[in-house]
């Protein structure tokens, strides 16, 4: 038996957690969820919106909605760029760690769509530009998993 997420229209509500933080850049991955969800079904109607600070903040946020049964998935999106000290590594390795200890706690999908970047370049090349935009890719695993989800024994 194989089972597999596929990408027919999800029923449920879906969360998006989103930093503050590089707002120009996590304003573009929110365009993307949103336009990756529309095409998926998921009008915006079906969609909340939580903004937070930075990306440090975002995992308390998306383990409460996760664990609240109101959604089916939590997206997050932020922006973390390395500046001239390690600052980077702790908000990136806080957000990443983060959002992996949410998704293993709440039970429904918690979606990983934080750019982790060197440069102000790479974060515009994957918010829409060169590299796509992480946020639609973002929503687009959700919607396969959501649906996985639904199939998995258990
Ligand atoms: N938050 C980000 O989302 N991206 C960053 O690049 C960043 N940098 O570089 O500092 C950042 N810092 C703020 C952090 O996420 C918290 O909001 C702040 O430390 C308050 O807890």
């Amino acid at each position: 038996m194989l089972y597999e997420g596929d990408f027919s229209p999800p029923a449920g509500r879906f969360a998006v957690v989103a930093a503050r933080f590089n707002g120009f850049i996590v304003d573009q991955l929110q365009l993307g969820v949103q336009d990756a969800l529309a095409r998926h079904g998921v009008g915006p109607e079906r969609v909340d919106v939580v903004r937070v600070p930075g990306a440090f903040e975002i995992p308390a946020v998306a383990q409460r909605l996760g664990k609240s049964g109101k959604y089916a998935a939590v997206i997050c999106l932020g922006c973390v760029i390395r500046g001239d000290t390690d600052h980077y590594d702790h908000v990136a390795g806080s957000a990443t760690s983060g959002i992996a200890g949410a998704a293993l706690a709440c039970g429904v999908p918690v979606i990983f769509g934080v750019l982790t970047c060197d440069t102000l370049e790479q974060a515009i090349h994957r918010a829409g530009a060169k590299a796509g935009n992480k946020g639609f890719e973002a929503a687009v695993a959700a919607v396969e998993m959501v649906n996985l989800m639904a199939k998995l024994p258990g």
